[in-house]
Formats: structure tokens, sequence, C-alpha cells
């Protein structure tokens, strides 16, 4: 695996702050998908803002990069797989991510039909039905060949609890859609994880609560008396 950092011309914050970054602001993202879907392409953007048009198909990244936002630092470590490595994955990289980019391209019908079971194979994982991720259709650019009709994914996307982007990572226009896709996945996976706490919080003060009732009850504290004369 290919560890890279980067300060792009998107990313100008310096590497230090990641020293001061909470946990909320530290997200893990794992792009998935068929072979020559455009996981590396789509990468590559937000990145550098490129498309350079031919990729290593076999090599594996991890890209770390620093931006803002809503006003915060963010670090954003985006490891972008090799399709052909199915079972790779399976294990190390779904308990590594926070979240995940279900990728498929809209001219191939099968890289869409295998959505469902990598989604599966990432729950199978994770043991959690659970999964904070978006369906994004690349390749919109090639429209004369698409196999995929764009109601169709936004109804497998509303079955698998995903956000539904699709875009191109051809296309130079679609860079702002690309980053806001990025970054709404880190605002969704911040505010799933705000929830998760909230209710971690909200369970332990409830038995703690329970438990000091249970003692009054049985005598072993005895209860606060006011006295008023
Ligand atoms: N027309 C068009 N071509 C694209 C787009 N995205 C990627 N490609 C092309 O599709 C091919 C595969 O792209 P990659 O980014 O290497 O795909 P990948 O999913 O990373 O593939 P693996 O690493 O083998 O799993 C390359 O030739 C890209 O130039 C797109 O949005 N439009
Ligand atoms: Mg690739």
């Amino acid at each position: 695996m290919n560890y890279r950092n980067s300060s792009s011309n998107l990313m100008n914050g310096s590497r230090s702050r990641s020293l001061s970054l909470a946990d909320s602001n530290v997200c893990k993202i794992v792009l998935l998908g068929c072979p020559g879907v455009g996981k590396t392409a789509l990468t590559v953007r937000y990145m550098t803002k490129r498309f350079i048009g031919e990729y290593c198909p076999t090599l594996e990244s991890i890209y770390k990069c620093y931006t803002t936002i809503d006003d915060e630092d963010v670090r954003l470590e985006i490891l972008d797989t090799a399709g052909l490595e199915h079972d790779g994955w399976k294990d190390g990289y779904a308990l590594w991510a926070d979240c995940f980019i279900f990728v498929y391209s809209i001219t191939d019908r099968y890289s869409f039909d295998e959505i469902i079971n990598i989604k599966r194979q990432v729950e199978e994982v994770r043991r959690s039905t659970s999964v904070c991720g978006i369906l994004v259709g690349n390749k919109s650019d090639l429209l004369h060949d698409r196999q995929v009709p764009a109601n169709e994914a936004s109804e497998l996307a509303d079955e698998i609890g995903c956000k539904f982007h699709e875009v191109s990572a051809a296309d130079w226009t679609q860079f702002d859609d690309i980053k806001n896709m990025f970054h709404g996945l880190h605002r969704e996976n911040r505010r799933q994880k705000f929830l998760r706490e909230g209710r971690q919080r909200k369970t332990s003060s409830s038995v703690k609560f329970k438990q000091a009732i249970q003692k009054v009850i049985s005598g072993k504290t005895p209860a606060k008396r006011t006295h008023s004369n």
C-alpha cells in the first residue's frame, strides 16, 4: 500500500494541524467498486483537480490531506482500493474506514449490479447494517454509452441508505461537485458519530441513574433527608 500526503492547492493547511485535530475532524474514506469504474480518477480529481486519463490499475494508495470544512480543520484519509483485489480489502479496509464511496460506472451495468454485494460484504465485516456511505455513478460524460439509468441508481441508493451522486471525473467543470461529494460525506460521518456518542452518553447516564435508585431502595445508600423546623 502506498501512503501519500498532500497539501495541494485544495488543501492549504499544514501537517502540524493534524496533531490537534479532534477525532470528529478526522475522516477515513474508502472507495470501493469494480475495476475501471474510475475510483482513482475521482480521487486524483479531488486531490489535484486533474484528470490524467490512465492510472496504474494495481496501485492502491492512501492519500492524506488537510482541508477546511464548515470553518473547521479536517484531515481526510482517502483509501483508493484496486478493484482487482477483491478479497484483500475485506477485513482490514472495511474496519479501518469511517465511511465509504461505492463507485460504479454508468456505462457498465455489471459494476452497478455488484454494488449491492460490495455493500453487503462491508456490512458483514463490520457486523452492522448501518454503514455511512454514498453511491457514485461515474463517467456521466459518456451519456451515449449509458447502461444504468439515473432513476434506478437513485432507487438503489434509497435501498442501501446512501445519498446518490452522478458525476464525471473526466469533466473539469465538475470539480466542485466532486469536492462537495467528499466534504458532504465527512459531514454525514460527523453527524452520525455525534448521534452515536449522544446515544452512548444517554445510555450510560441512565444506567448510573438506575443503579443509584436501586442502592437507595436496597438501603445501601440512605436517601438524603431534609429537616425543617
Ligand atoms: N470518459 C471517462 N473516463 C473515465 C472517467 N473516470 C475514469 N475514466 C477512465 O476509466 C479508466 C479507469 O479509470 P481508473 O480511475 O483507473 O479506474 P479504477 O476504478 O481506479 O480502476 P482499478 O484501479 O483497476 O480498480 C481510465 O482509462 C480513466 O481514464 C470519467 O469520468 N469519464
Ligand atoms: Mg485505481
